[in-house]
């Protein structure tokens, strides 16, 4: 059953020191490789996935390479669909390496990076959503990633969208058999036919608004921090990322360059950036220059963070032309004076025709940081109460999510406009070819190479 003529092998491990390191292979001459480097101890044949102790020579010179254990799975019932072998040596990247070139040796060709998960996504083990799962999961900075990753893994992203599949291929079967025996049949009824439409564009937009609001616990979150010299910008940064990283000073323009430094929050993956304040009229060429690199920086944030002094509302540096969406106002220093009120609230950023959510804290006691956190987590969720959706379709899969939509909404118009039903079919059809690129029954070849180039070696 399997594409692929080559036996292939690689350090499947990672390339560090560690007790164990795995030399996989996989293709249809994996036990013939594994049993000229193989010499298990104790007598018999081989069983599938039976793990037997031996040892390791390299059958170019004969030399000993090292003990380990080994094991032999019979294809189909491996991760790659294929006859697979693994070698459990010592690990460490010298070790590892030895046993590598053992194999190599013996007949085994190098894999390339993914070259394992292509070969299980082309025998049908995985569909191309849960092999980029596995790519995610193996890169995975947080908790919240690792999570989603796995549930993607496991298919409930591939089964929500074989799910739509499936009923836009009924509905597109009812339209079929109306075009051709329509006279014979019970004419199909429109108003519900336009129901069905409507409810799987429904179930697309769903999927799409997951994916936007799952964006943060997928990808992680990128903060920026601007504002004012001196309002305490690198005091909330370092608050922010319960580490001392930054340089404060009672000294304004500290901070020249930019900073970055990672943070978990609540299994979270968060990535803070400190920025040299902004002014309308920089003190000299290098606070020029810090202050250029720092704009490149808000540019990249998923979150900006424009950070005023309670005790100097006015001055707002040139917060006014940060991008409203994405920025929050936060009232620093709340410890030494309460933040600018008007009519009884905080007070809203006097930027822009949008307000701006405005959340008062102190740097130094950490007062208003938990809701600050929480505000920061809405803004980039765009929901109420933000949490971890089931699954969270990436931007490739938003991006044929919305192009599916729109075939199908062409449809549902073609529909209701009494146009006739070849073109309803038409669109029909264009939106079941494109839905299925995210599971990779249509995905184009330089959409996999893509897709698994980005795997490391091994996997
Ligand atoms: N009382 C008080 N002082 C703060 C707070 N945050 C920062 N500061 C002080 O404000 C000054 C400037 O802080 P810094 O973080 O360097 O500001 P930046 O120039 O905006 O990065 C320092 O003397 C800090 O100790 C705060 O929340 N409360
Ligand atoms: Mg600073």
């Amino acid at each position: 059953m399997s594409f692929y003529p080559t036996t292939i092998a690689a350090i499947s491990t990672a390339p560090a020191v560690g007790a164990v390191a795995v030399v996989r292979l996989s293709g249809p001459e994996s036990l013939a490789v594994l049993k000229r480097v193989f010499q298990p101890l104790g007598r018999g044949d081989w069983e599938p996935r039976r793990m037997r102790f031996g040892r390791v020579i390299n059958p170019s010179d004969g030399a000993l390479v090292d003990e380990a254990l080994a094991v032999w799975f019979p294809a189909p019932n491996s991760f790659t669909g294929e006859e697979v072998a693994e070698i459990q040596g010592h690990g460490g990247p010298v070790a590892a390496g030895r046993v590598l070139k053992a194999v190599l040796a013996a007949g085994a060709e190098l894999a390339a990076p993914g070259e394992f998960t292509r070969r299980a996504f082309m025998n049908g083990r995985l569909d191309l959503a849960q092999a980029e799962a596995v790519a995610d999961l193996i890169a995975a900075r947080s908790e919240a990633e690792a999570a989603l990753a796995a549930r993607q893994l496991s298919g409930r992203l591939s089964e929500r969208v074989e799910n739509i599949h499936k009923d836009i291929i009924s509905a597109l079967a009812d339209l079929e058999a109306d075009i051709d025996f329509g006279e014979e049949l019970n004419a199909l009824d429109m108003g519900r036919f336009q129901a069905r439409l409507a409810e799987i564009a429904a179930r697309l937009e769903q999927l799409l608004e997951e994916g936007r609001a799952g964006k943060p616990f997928r990808d992680g979150l990128r903060l920026a921090l601007a504002g004012a010299p001196n309002v305490g910008k690198s005091s909330l940064f370092n608050a922010l990322a319960n580490d001392e990283r930054a340089l404060v000073s009672p000294a304004p323009g500290t901070t020249r360059d930019f900073i970055t430094t990672e943070a978990l929050w609540d299994g979270l993956w968060v990535e803070l950036c400190d920025t040299a304040g902004l002014s309308e009229t920089p003190v000299d060429e290098l606070d020029a220059l810090g202050q250029e690199r720092a704009r490149a920086q808000l540019d990249r944030a998923d979150v900006i963070l424009w950070v005023g002094d309670c005790t100097r509302p006015d001055d707002v540096g040139t917060g006014q032309k940060l991008p409203p969406p994405r920025t929050l106002r936060v009232w620093n220093k709340a410890d030494l004076s309460p933040p600018p009120e008007e009519e009884g609230r905080a007070r809203p950023a006097p930027a822009g025709p949008e307000p701006m959510p405005a959340i008062a804290v102190s740097a130094r006691t950490g007062q208003g940081l938990d809701d600050l956190k929480a505000a920061i987590l809405r803004l980039a969720t765009g929901q109420e109460s933000p949490k971890p959706p089931e699954v969270s379709p990436n931007l490739r899969h938003q991006a044929i999510l919305s192009r599916t939509a729109q075939a199908l909404n062409a449809s549902l118009a073609a529909a209701r406009a009494g146009q006739p039903p070849d073109i309803c079919a038409y669109e029909l059809r264009t939106a079941l070819d494109t839905l299925g690129a995210i599971c990779g029954r249509t995905a184009p070849d330089d959409i996999l190479n893509e897709i698994f180039s980005r795997f490391c070696l091994g996997k």
